[in-house]
């Protein structure tokens, strides 16, 4: 059963995406991923907000550019923790997606990490640290990410 739902707000985010894919299947993380926009298809963001939970999802990940709604959206409709992406394929380069996604309301959080594709890996192994409150397995292939960046050097 995957805990991790990944949602991006159109195909075209596929790219920049795959980056926290490629973070989760590195830990054993198992996910599951949805195409959903926040403003084209408003109620199937609602739908998958609601449920999500109840499908065993327990951190979702939700990438999005231009406005970048989709994360605030999802939150809005869940008490799992949402980790938005903001993505850099407007004409404004990511910044207003940033801007968008860092700046929600007080009341209801989104945890905003970086834009693109670090952002994509950092959103990764945030739920790494979350989910490895819980599961001993994703937390030793979390801390053995982490004990071989110390032996690395760029
Ligand atoms: C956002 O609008 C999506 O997340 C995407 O980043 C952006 C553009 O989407 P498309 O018009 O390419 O489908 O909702």
């Amino acid at each position: 059963m995957p805990h991790v739902g990944v949602v991006m707000g159109s195909k075209s985010d596929a790219e920049a995406v795959q980056p926290a894919l490629d973070v989760l299947q590195s830990l054993a993380i198992e996910y599951e991923v949805s195409v959903i926009s926040a403003h084209r298809t408003p109620e199937k963001a609602r739908e998958y907000g609601k449920n999500a939970q109840g499908q065993g999802i327990e951190v979702i990940i939700a990438a999005a550019g231009g406005a970048a709604h989709l994360p605030g959206v999802l939150a809005s409709w869940t008490v799992l923790p949402v980790i938005g992406i903001p993505l850099a394929n407007s004409e404004l380069k990511g910044v207003d997606a940033l801007y968008s996604i860092v700046q929600m309301p007080a009341g209801i959080p989104v945890a905003c990490v970086a834009v693109g594709s670090t952002g994509a890996k950092n959103a990764a192994y945030l739920a790494a640290e979350i989910l490895g409150l819980k599961y001993e397995n994703i937390r030793k292939n979390y801390e053995k990410y982490r004990s071989e960046l110390q032996g690395a050097s760029k």
